[in-house]
């Protein structure tokens, strides 16, 4: 076992405990074993007057070990809270230096120290709500004895990380440093509480200032927190809280330590911790060293100045690199550029940035009419009418006038990559940079490797992403990629359940019921039902669209008709101002294509019918996805629908959700499906992956994508 807490004795007396395990010095059961014997060992030696606490690499403790919250964790076999007991209860004083972050267990531990210093750009904070738990290391006790108990109550459950001055404002830190070196920081504070003969400072002893927080607003925060039923961590921090308030500290703990362990076990911390390190996993590139060079990226280019262009320029415009909008239309042009503008401008009005960066960023942007000022660009992207022979002609002039080296990116959301970089002429250089609408505020970012496209121009975008704060999933090539392809089935039933007989409410609200942040009918009047005819056209065109006539009959007759969702206020709903309303328009109009299809309609159909008919032929299309190699990992299909489609989070995503309702259950339900609807069109024909591992008892989780090739074609 290799050192992670090492001991030096200093001059004067002190012992300086230093904590080593890059690259956020998470805490490992290893190294809290390690941490308490070092701390013994010190507290032992002969003349050791004062210790300090600290840690070596980029960052103090970020947390305890995610990893090692999957199983149980009880008094019995607590490996942080005797730690923070011996540490607390040491009769020489201990001072922790902090820099770069203190999350989580890594905060707990130093406000089991008796006082704590911190490099001013230090920030702080206890996120384990983020993972659906809450501190279990006394966090939820010492801090209101530190901060107050409204600033407490505020922290963890928000999981906000705060800086050092307002750390120090709080009471939770005693002093800031300058000095860089965080060992050097404790040592001098500790000469300093030495120099002033100040005793140890046991936290557990310090009076709550409750803030303001009297029973009245508890019980307010108490039912408030508790009508987030999907997220049990919510009542659970102000439960602890109010304890804090309350209870000795040893009965705070001890309520603490149960209602953290019932959180850890629960379904909603299980699927949070999956997608935290799911969308890690996602920004890594398969047989791709990380070593690659990259292509440098200082100056970039965006064709088309609609939403979507305007959405993603200002990404790159926030990330501080020059780009130049190109659109051949001068009033598009300059419409665009009037709403980035105003886009910054509503920005400032709310605080969310300051006038100097806006107008830094602003400084960034170059509107231009003509193409040929894309020819100094290192990046340029496509972002013009979804239309194939639109975009095949703009990327075959991209080819010509793009430098070499440049990356040429098509903003397509569901058309054939392949082709379109072989119209430029240069597939190495070619991808798909598929943006989420409103481009400059969804996080995620899907990136189509084509079948040409060379390791390096992926490993730049893929590195690009995250300096854009995108969360980035890598898909191959096919038709909508991973989210829109999986969407298509999700909304082919969607038609069919209207056809027969459900309304736009009731699968809405059965879908948001599940957790979706939005339904069908409400999502494709607001994407508009224009762009749902159009994509349907294209699939037409590709030869990809089934050949069923029915096939989402409902969307090409309210285009026929003119309803083309929110824009016009007739959709699916009627529209008063953002108001949806049932519109028997819609109805007659589904009752008429039944008759037209043969769909046999009914008088009922209940929620879980329509839970199951839309997300469970989604995950078997995800099956798909995965056994065809679209997809690397299924925590990236569950990074896609949780990041880009609205899927909640406290489900973990599709694949994760498909996991724990059992892979045979699905697989059955599929069947049961296929005899009540029919299965002409092989709409629940079952993915062989699916098949197997519900046959194996394996659940996706443990799918592993066979190694890919990144040869070019
Ligand atoms: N445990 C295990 N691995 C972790 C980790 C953690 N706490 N934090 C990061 N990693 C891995 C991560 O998976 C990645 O691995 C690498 O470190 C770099 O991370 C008792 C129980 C600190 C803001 O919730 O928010 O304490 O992909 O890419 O962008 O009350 O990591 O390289 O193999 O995110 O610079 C509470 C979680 C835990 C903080 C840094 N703490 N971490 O971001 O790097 S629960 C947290 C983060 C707890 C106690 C309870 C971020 C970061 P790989 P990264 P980054």
């Amino acid at each position: 076992m290799r050192d992670l807490v090492t001991l030096s004795h200093i001059e004067g007396g002190i012992a300086l405990i230093t904590i080593a395990n890059p690259p956020v010095n998470a805490l490992s059961r290893e190294l809290l074993e390690q941490l308490g014997r070092r701390i013994e060992e010190a507290a032992a030696a002969p003349g050791c007057r004062a210790l300090v606490l600290c840690a070596a690499g980029r960052t103090f403790v970020c947390g305890a070990d995610i990893t090692q919250l999957d199983q149980p964790i009880t008094a019995a076999n607590d490996a942080f809270n005797p730690v923070m007991d011996l540490i607390e209860s040491l009769p020489k004083p201990v001072v922790c230096a902090m820099h770069g972050m203190a999350l989580g267990g890594g905060l707990e531990l130093a406000m089991a120290c008796h006082y704590r210093i911190a490099h001013a750009q230090t920030r702080m904070g206890l996120p384990e709500v983020t993972l659906g738990i809450l501190p279990g290391a006394g966090g939820t006790q010492r801090l209101p004895r530190l901060a107050g108990a409204k600033a407490a109550l505020d922290m963890i459950s928000t999981g906000r990380m705060i800086d050092a001055d307002t750390a120090l404002a709080l009471g939770l830190i005693d002093g800031l440093t300058a000095q860089s070196d965080a060992a050097q920081a404790g040592l001098e504070h500790a000469r300093h509480i030495l120099e002033q003969g100040l005793p140890p400072r046991p936290t557990r002893g310090l009076a709550v200032d409750s803030g303001g927080l009297d029973a009245e607003a508890l019980k307010q925060a108490l039912d408030t927190a508790g009508r987030n039923t999907t997220h049990p961590a919510a009542r659970a921090i102000v439960e602890c809280i109010q304890a804090a308030i309350t209870l000795p500290f040893s009965q705070g703990r001890e309520l603490e330590g149960r209602l953290f362990e019932a959180c850890r076990a629960s379904d909603t911390s299980a699927a949070l911790r999956h997608l935290f390190f799911a969308e890690r996993e996602a920004a890594k590139l398969p047989g791709i060293p990380s070593s690659l060079q990259r292509r440098p990226i200082h100056h970039i280019g965006v064709i088309g100045a609609g939403t979507m262009g305007r959405g993603i320029i200002m990404n790159f415009l926030d990330a501080g690199i020059s780009s130049v909008l190109v659109d051949a239309n001068r009033d598009a042009l300059e419409n665009g550029v009037a709403q980035i503008r105003k886009t910054y401008e509503s920005r400032v009005a709310r605080g969310r940035i300051s006038a100097a960066r806006s107008e830094a960023a602003l400084a960034l942007l170059a509107p231009s009419l003509d193409y040929a000022d894309l020819g100094q660009c290192d990046l340029v992207i496509e972002a013009v009418f979804e239309d194939m022979d639109v975009k095949t002609a703009v990327c075959r002039q991209l080819g010509m006038i793009c430098k070499p080296g440049a990356i040429i990116a098509s903003n397509t959301s569901t058309l054939d990559v392949d082709a379109l970089a072989r119209a430029s002429g240069r597939p190495g250089d070619f991808l798909g940079m598929h943006f989420f609408s409103p481009a400059h505020v969804m996080r995620l970012l899907e990136i189509v490797r084509g079948r040409g496209t060379l390791p390096e121009v992926l490993a730049t975008v893929n590195a690009l992403a995250k300096t854009l704060r995108k969360v980035s999933v890598i898909s191959g090539v096919c038709y909508g990629f991973i989210g829109n392809r999986m969407l298509e089935s999700y909304l082919r039933e969607t038609d069919f359940l209207l056809m027969e007989g459900a309304t736009p409410r009731q699968i809405d609200q059965a879908i948001e019921e599940a957790g979706l942040a939005m339904g069908p009918c409400r999502m494709l009047d607001m994407a508009g039902i224009d762009v749902a005819a159009k994509v349907l056209l294209e699939q037409g065109k590709a030869g990809i669209r089934p050949s069923d006539p029915a096939y989402r009959a409902v969307v090409g007759r309210l285009f026929e008709r003119g309803r083309l969702g929110q824009k016009n206020h007739l959709g699916y709903y009627r529209y008063e101002g953002r108001d949806a309303i049932e519109d028997p328009e819609v109805a007659m109009l589904c009752e008429a294509l039944a008759r037209q299809h043969g769909i046999a309609r009914r008088d009922h159909i209940s929620n879980s019918e329509i839970f199951e008919r839309c997300l469970f032929p989604l995950i078997n299309e995800g099956c798909r996805i995965l056994e065809e190699g679209i997809a690397y990992r299924t925590g990236d299909i569950d990074i896609v629908w949780t990041k880009g489609y609205g899927f909640p989070d406290h489900r973990g995503g599709p694949l994760f959700m498909a996991d724990r309702i059992g892979l045979p259950t699905i697989l059955e339900r599929l069947a049961h499906y296929s005899r009540a609807q029919g299965n002409e069109h092989g709409y629940w024909t079952p993915a062989d992956l699916l098949a197997a591992h519900a046959a194996s008892g394996r659940p996706l989780s443990q799918w592993q994508a066979p190694a890919p090739t990144h040869e070019p074609a």
